[in-house]
């Protein structure tokens, strides 16, 4: 009998047993039974341990076991582990963003008390900036693309284990962006980590969404900018004017805000619009097409329509659908060259901090690596050089048909997300999934999120839709940009209603998020799952009154 309830002692109780048996003591200082408990963890077999200490109490955080972790090679996860009269018998695995490359904390989470852990996705951003991680490394790609999540929710389960003793009565995978992609990707090809999934924004189709920032930037650049929609109304030889965007994003605005019922500046459904730049722009073009300040050539109605249209190949053939009506007022410092970014639009970036189309084709798109950057990434005039070793590959010379011609894939097969085929995860583990994504996304387009959706549907529950909604839920929030912000209602709490569907069988019928302006609510709704979207039914011919903008004056149908 013993002997049994010493087997299943957690690690920290069999340390403390056998430090007490040697003197307890370390240097002058006598080690809590707290202490031992989270120090021990450094100890535990079958992991690398690299650090476990406590962490003092802050105002933001209560005093908790901090555990660090290597996995080969490179990869480095670490847990943030409540006390144990705090643990709620949760462990949650929270997703990344970007190329990642460090360790990020869910403070509020381990507030809940949830065990939170997280990896570097198998690189240092610090001596690898960007994409870099990638040159000529098929392992970190591995890692990064799916390998270092999977791993770190293995190795968070054990020191859970060693932790408290037992096993954690439910496991939880919460991410938005990189994070939704990971998401996708722990549901698709490691269906039994997680109970529940929250999948937000996710950049699922991740070598295509890359292939048409780099895509899109090649047309705002090419002839001297001419579709630059920045303007040098000031004629310093630097443009600064958004003039031309603000009168874009007012006449989508003014088109489409009201197609869903209500003027409140959030476009609820942008595919419900039928908004055509070469029409609906066609009174504010520019006279002789001589570039100005509030008005349109013929290129930057190019511009607009590449922007909305997304990516094609050669031959015509859609390579990525493009951005949502209604996402104009992320586009500016994201695409267009201006002085507030120093001509280095942010998807662009510097080669010492590079964005998502500086030199992702350098690193992580082809399977054999074309290069390394250019010194300058807007300067187009520079030659790069092939005779050099390693040669240099400049982001303008990437030709959009290597996508459809299966250059990318290898990569495709390591980094894209876009299994619709869940019936491991949902049917035999029986788990649950959430996804979100909101549709003024600038960053990740929205519209392959909804695609990917309709496409789980049919492969995984045959084409019945009140099949999936047992199992998965995809909720378009109107108006919301990049995992939150934009003018719609963008707040709500990601996790809790998985958990509650997961737990309780709660299924959520809807999430009721608020749009906040200086920290004052001004629009609440609920947010509808896919087929289903929210309807005014409150005050007959109030619906355009703010004051009707509470999520009980709306209903999903
Ligand atoms: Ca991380
Ligand atoms: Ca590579
Ligand atoms: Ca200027
Ligand atoms: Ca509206």
């Amino acid at each position: 009998m013993n002997r049994l309830v010493f087997l299943v002692a957690p690690l920290w109780a069999i340390s403390v047993l056998s430090l007490w048996g040697c003197s307890g003591l370390r240097g002058d200082e006598v080690l809590s039974e707290k202490q031992l408990a989270c120090e021990s963890l450094s100890k535990m077999p079958n992991l690398t341990i690299t650090l476990a200490q406590l962490v003092e109490a802050t105002e933001e955080t209560p005093e908790y076991c901090y555990v660090k972790g290597i996995i080969f090679p490179a990869i480095v996860y670490h847990v943030q582990l409540p006390l144990p009269e705090n643990w709620n018998d949760r462990l949650l695995n929270i997703g990344d963003g970007g190329k990642d490359g460090d360790l990020d904390f869910a403070d509020h989470r381990l507030g809940e008390g949830y065990a939170v852990a997280n990896s570097n996705m198998g690189h240092d951003n610090g001596t690898e900036p960007g994409a870099s991680f990638g040159f000529n490394n098929r392992q970190a790609e591995i890692d990064f693309g799916y390998r270092a999540v999977h791993l770190t929710a293995n190795a968070s389960k054990t020191v859970v284990d060693a932790y408290y003793g037992r096993d954690p009565e439910y496991s939880y995978f919460e991410g938005c962006s990189t994070g939704g992609r990971e998401a996708l990707m722990e549901a698709q090809r490691f269906p039994y980590d997680f109970d529940g999934i929250v999948a937000g924004a996710p950049a699922l189709f991740y070598q295509r969404a890359n292939a048409n920032h780099v895509w899109m930037l090649q047309r705002i650049f090419r002839n001297n900018l001419a579709g630059n929609l920045a303007y040098d109304k000031d004629g310093d030889g630097t443009p600064e004017s958004f003039t031309k965007l603000n009168l874009l994003s007012d006449t989508v605005l003014a088109k489409c805000d009201g197609v869903d019922g209500i003027i409140d500046g959030v476009i609820d459904d942008p595919l419900a619009c039928d908004f055509k730049p070469e029409v609906d722009l066609a009174d504010k073009m520019c006279p002789n097409n001589v570039n100005g300040d509030d008005c349109f050539t013929t290129a930057q109605i190019q511009t607009i329509k590449d922007i909305y249209g997304g990516a094609h190949d050669s031959s015509g053939v859609l390579v990525y659908k493009g951005k949502p009506l209604g996402s104009e007022p992320g586009w500016a410092s994201a695409l267009f060259p201006h002085a507030g970014n120093s001509m280095s639009p942010a998807r662009l970036g510097t080669p010492e901090r590079p964005g998502t189309a500086g030199d992702h084709m350098n690193y992580l798109f082809y399977e054999n690596d074309p290069g390394t950057t250019m010194p300058n990434f807007t300067d187009l005039s520079q030659i790069p050089n092939k005779t050099r070793q390693p040669p240099e590959y400049a982001w303008w010379e990437f030709n959009i048909d290597d996508v459809t011609n299966g250059k990318a894939d290898l990569m495709i097969s390591i980094t894209e997300a876009k299994d619709p085929d869940l019936s491991r995860f949902l049917l035999k583990n029986d788990g649950r999934l959430i996804i979100y994504h909101g549709w003024g996304d600038s960053l990740a387009n929205p519209e392959p999120t909804f695609d990917y959706y309709e496409d789980v549907v049919a492969r995984t529950f045959n084409g019945d839709v009140d099949a999936a909604l047992e199992k998965t839920r995809l909720f378009m929030v109107p108006g919301m940009g990049h995992c939150g912000r934009g003018p719609g209602p963008n707040a709500w709490d990601r996790l809790e209603p998985l958990v509650d569907w997961v737990e309780n069988g709660n299924a959520p019928d809807a999430l009721v998020a608020t749009h906040s302006t200086d920290g004052v609510v001004d629009n609440e709704r609920p947010i509808c799952p896919y087929p289903q979207r929210a309807v005014y039914t409150g005050p007959a011919g109030g619906e355009n009154d703010p004051a009707n903008w509470v999520a009980s004056n709306f209903t999903c149908r």
